[in-house]
């Protein structure tokens, strides 16, 4: 960084940069959460599905975050890990209305814990119980406990119940991710 970069991120007129990685199963609302952090200007009004990965921009409070929101259909769900390296966190969403699928994101999760590039690292988790309009949808603590987050112990992680079409609980996780990584992000 610039001489004139730091001293404008110092005054604060600069936001600091962040790279997140978005992951999750298909269809748990990945693309839509993203889309709805975006300025209103920005947010797509159709949501396609995600094809490999794209990459998306927003900014919260004096972070700018750069989401790479990453395909869970079964057959990308391997591209996730060439990202984990430059990834500051992690968004894991989980459809919480597909109780069945939970315990595939829950493997998919342990493998993602378990990969070298995340396992010895402290990198924050925020977790969106995504889909909680939805009749019958599980409680963040019900999806918590299915994904066994209490055995997380060597990372920071914080569950929020979330509805991407409305937007409710979207700000109160990403606030929790922000002062997470600005406690680390020089
Ligand atoms: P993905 O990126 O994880 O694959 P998407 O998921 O963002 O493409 O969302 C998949 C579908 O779930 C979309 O519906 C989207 O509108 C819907 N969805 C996303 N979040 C919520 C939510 O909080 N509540 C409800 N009820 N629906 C949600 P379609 O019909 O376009 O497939």
């Amino acid at each position: 960084m610039g001489l004139f970069d730091r001293l404008a991120t110092w005054l604060g007129l600069k936001k600091k940069s962040t790279s997140v990685l978005c992951v999750g199963l298909d269809n748990s609302g990945k693309t839509t959460i993203i889309n709805r952090l975006k300025p209103e200007k920005a947010q797509a009004t159709d949501i396609v599905p995600t094809i490999g990965f794209t990459v998306e921009k927003f900014d919260s409070q004096n972070l700018a975050f750069t989401v790479f929101d990453m395909s869970g259909q079964g057959r990308y769900r391997n591209l996730w890990e060439h990202y984990y390296k430059d990834a500051q966190a992690i968004i894991f969403v989980i459809d919480s209305s597909d109780r069945f699928r939970v315990v595939v994101a829950k493997d998919e999760f342990d493998l993602l814990l378990n990969h070298p590039q995340v396992k010895d690292r402290k990198m924050p988790i925020l977790f969106f119980a995504n889909k909680m309009d939805c009749k019958d949808a599980l409680s963040a603590v019900k999806c918590s406990q299915l994904m066994a987050l209490d055995q997380v112990r060597d990372k920071p992680w914080h569950i929020c119940a979330s509805n991407a079409l409305t937007g409710e609980g979207l700000d109160e996780g990403v606030a929790w991710l922000s002062d997470q990584i600005c406690s680390f992000v020089k």
